[in-house]
Formats: structure tokens, sequence, C-alpha cells
């Protein structure tokens, strides 16, 4: 594990070859029963390059009237989300040691040319858990910035079966993904990329509906 400063960790190649390839199944049969779908932006209504799906009691959308938010329903099937597989919850439990269960798993899809823009992860209630993120597929180039929009920022090219946790102050930092490098991992029959996200919405003491 690499402690890259603010509550930011990283672990290159955490996942082996045939776990890296399990995670993809278990992937495919969660697109299968909640597909990938293009977010809109909100303001303009523009898709997202990257397409999305969730697993978990909750899932990430987004859409020109709503906006960003979290919810228990599929947006396009209106199904509720597959239930979180027992292999990302282990992950979780082994690397964040946060005493709560992820209760989304939000599953990006980057094909070649998606990419996805500097922001920051404000949707949750409860800052105070950290984010997983999963790799897998084609390489990416994962931009790392500050507090501020301005913040300097570096660049790190994240590998399929890297890990990272974001946790304490890099939990609110701006970040982005600016390419993905087509042909680089031999993961993924149709090329591109997969990653997963584990997140917390809710604060633990949160016991409202
Ligand atoms: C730093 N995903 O889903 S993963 C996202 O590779 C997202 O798909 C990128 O940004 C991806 O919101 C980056 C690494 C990551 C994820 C969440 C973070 C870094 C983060 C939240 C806060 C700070
Ligand atoms: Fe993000």
């Amino acid at each position: 594990m690499m402690n890259l400063g603010n509550g930011y960790r990283y672990y290159p190649e955490f996942l082996d070859r045939s776990s890296q390839t399990e995670l993809v199944g278990i992937i495919r049969s969660i697109v299968l029963k909640a597909p990938l779908f293009a977010p809109a932006m909100p303001r303009s209504g523009k898709p997202m390059s990257v397409r999305m799906s969730n697993c978990g009691p909750l899932g990430w959308v987004a859409d020109r009237s709503r906006g960003y938010r979290y919810q228990k329903h599929h947006p396009d099937t209106g199904r509720e989300w597959p239930q979180m597989p027992s292999m990302m919850q282990l992950i979780w439990k082994q690397t964040t040691g946060y005493p709560v269960k992820p209760e989304a798993c939000l599953i990006n899809y980057y094909g070649p040319k998606a990419r996805m823009g500097l922001h920051r992860d404000q949707d949750e209630e409860d800052f105070k858990a950290p984010i997983l993120s999963i790799s897998l597929g084609d390489d990416a180039l994962f931009r790392m910035g500050g507090r501020s929009r301005q913040d300097p920022t570096r660049s790190i090219r994240l590998r399929s079966g890297d890990l990272m946790i974001m946790s304490g102050p890099s939990r609110l930092f701006y970040h982005g993904i600016d390419r993905i490098y087509p042909g680089t991992s031999s993961l993924l029959d149709e090329g591109g990329r997969f990653n997963l996200t584990l997140r917390r919405i809710h604060s633990q003491s949160d016991s409202s509906c």
C-alpha cells in the first residue's frame, strides 16, 4: 500500500488476474439485470461519455430534470438494484476497516474515448466514510486535485487490479479521468475499462427513513 497523502491510499496490483476475472464475471451478471445507462448532465442534458450501473441498496443516477442523486431503483427498468456481491463487501471490510457496510457500488464503464471531467463526490450525506475504487481493464489516467478546483493536480496511471481508498481530506478532493489507454489490457473482450466505487451514503447514526 502506498500512502499518497491527505488520506489517499493506493494499492497497485491489489487483485491478481484470477480475482479480476471473477469480478468481471460478477459485473457481467449485474449488468444483465441492471443494464448500463448513460447519465445526463443536469444543466445541459448532455449524456456523459461514461456509462453506469449500480448494485447494493442504493445507486447513483443523474438526469436533466432531477440532477445527481442516489435512489433505490434503476432509472430505465424501475427495478431495485441487484444485491451487492459478497466479494465486494469482503474487499471493503478488509481494506477500509470501516465498521459499516457499503450502501452503493457505482459501476462505471469507459469505452476508448470516454472521460470524466474534474469533479467532487458530494451527493452523499456521510463524508466521514471512505470511498473505495477498483480498476478493471484498460489503463486510465487519473487526475488528483485538491479541495478547490484551482488547486494543483497530479496524475497517476491506474491499471487493472489497482485499488484506491479516499478517506479524510481526500474524500472531498477534486478528481477525474483524463483518458483511457485503449488496448492496454486483455481482461475485457470488448476493451475499455470498468471502475467500481464502493460508497456509504447515510451516516451510521442516521436512522431516519
Ligand atoms: C477521489 N470515478 O465514480 S475512481 C466516480 O475511475 C469517479 O471511474 C473515477 O470519480 C473512475 O466518482 C475515479 C477514484 C476515485 C473515486 C472517488 C473519489 C477518486 C476519488 C472520491 C473522492 C476523491
Ligand atoms: Fe468521483
